[in-house]
This record gives C-alpha cells, sequence and structure tokens, in this order.
C-alpha cells in the first residue's frame, strides 16, 4: 500500500463526536510521548502532518487522519504524566476502551510501547481490553533506533512475557520514527487488515 493522500480531519473528545461509520479505521494507541505522532508522520512521510512534543501529555483528542480518501489513521492519546485529576483520567480510560472494544468501522489497532521500557500499567490495560477482541491487534515497539540488537531481543522477550501470562499470541513489530524501520511492515498489515 501506498499513501498518496492524508489529511487531518478533526480531533474527537468523546463519543458523539466520532465520524460516520462508512470509513475503516486503523488505531494508533499508547501513552503521550510513547511516539504515536512520530509514527504516523513516518508512515505517511510526512514531515509535520502530525505534530510530534517533548512534553508530554498535551493532547488530549483522538486525532483524526483521512488517508487516500477511503480510511481513517487514528492517533489514540493515552495519558501520560499529564496533571489531570483521577477522575478525567478514569473518564478518559473508559473512552478508549469502548472505542477500542465497540468501534463499529475499527479494523487493527496498533498498540505502540516504548521498547526500552517494560510494559506500563495502561499497557497491561489495554492488552486486558484487546484480549477479548474480535478485532486484530498488533504490538508495534517504538523507538527502535534506541537500542542495540541484544537490546531489542531482551525487551521483545519482556512483552512476550506479559502477553504469554493471558495466553496472547500478538505480532509484533520494532519502529523507528527516526530510521523508517518498520514502515513497509506496518503497511502491509493495514493493506492486508483493512483489503485496500
Ligand atoms: N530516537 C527516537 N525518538 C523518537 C522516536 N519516535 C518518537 N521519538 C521522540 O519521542 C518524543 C515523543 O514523540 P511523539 O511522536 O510526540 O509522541 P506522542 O506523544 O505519542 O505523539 C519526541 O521527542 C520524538 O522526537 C523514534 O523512533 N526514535
Ligand atoms: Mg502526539
Amino acid at each position: 500500500m501506498e499513501i498518496h493522500e492524508i489529511q487531518f480531519v478533526k480531533g474527537v473528545v468523546r463519543w458523539e463526536g466520532l465520524p460516520d461509520e462508512g470509513v475503516p479505521e486503523v488505531a494508533f494507541v499508547g501513552r503521550s510521548n510513547v511516539g504515536k505522532s512520530s509514527l504516523l508522520n513516518m508512515v505517511a512521510e510526512r514531515k509535520e502532518l502530525a505534530r510530534t512534543s517533548r512534553t508530554p501529555g498535551k493532547t488530549q483528542q483522538f486525532n483524526y487522519y483521512l488517508v487516500n480518501q477511503i480510511l481513517y489513521f487514528v492517533d489514540v492519546p493515552g495519558f501520560g504524566y499529564a496533571k489531570v485529576s483521577k477522575k478525567q483520567r478514569a473518564k478518559w480510560g473508559r473512552f478508549i476502551g469502548e472505542y477500542l472494544t465497540h468501534r463499529v468501522p475499527l479494523r487493527v489497532v496498533f498498540h505502540l510501547v516504548d521498547c526500552r521500557h517494560p510494559p506500563t500499567q495502561l499497557d497491561k490495560d489495554v492488552m486486558a481490553l484487546m484480549r477479548g477482541s474480535p478485532v486484530p491487534y498488533i504490538i508495534v515497539l517504538t523507538k527502535a533506533d534506541k537500542l542495540s540488537n541484544n537490546q531489542r531481543q531482551k525487551s521483545l522477550a519482556s512483552v512476550q512475557q506479559v502477553l504469554a501470562q493471558g495466553a496472547m499470541e500478538v505480532p509484533v513489530v520494532f519502529t523507528s520514527a527516526k530510521k523508517g524501520t518498520g514502515r513497509e511492515e506496518l503497511l502491509t498489515w493495514i493493506e492486508n487488515l483493512v483489503a485496500v
């Protein structure tokens, strides 16, 4: 699959704001600062399609990007270290949970995990949600350029250990927004799972 055209369409903060269900959706979910915006820019080969940031936790909305006029990429941000109330956090968590488990046009969930750190509680929550879901689920280990080969193997093993606890078999893709690693692999998954 090649991306000929991609544009930001809208930011969504509640269920009622989600677009009409006629267009298939590809979700990129992960805590803020994990590298979602950078990955979208890398996949789309656009420098500043999605805004990247050194300050985590700024964008608290689902960002919808229309690709080739036929599918959406959806940037789904969890919380990082942003200072928000427990109540707000819980509410946002429920929205993400609803989206991942009940969104009809959703064709695949790419769950981004920073390869330098073991899965966080948020990561484990997402894994648990996707465990019972029929929607294809793939883990993306971001910032692979920051690790040596040997460290990458350890990172993979730690993720697989968590998955094994839930008896889950999940494809894992290493990516680097800096080097373009994993781009073709992601596009092939998208092509096959969205049938475009
Ligand atoms: N070295 C490296 N840094 C990355 C990579 N992806 C993201 N970053 C950096 O991580 C920070 C957060 O990235 P961003 O895309 O804004 O994360 P988001 O909050 O999940 O959208 C930024 O400083 C990026 O430059 C990567 O693949 N390699
Ligand atoms: Mg972002």
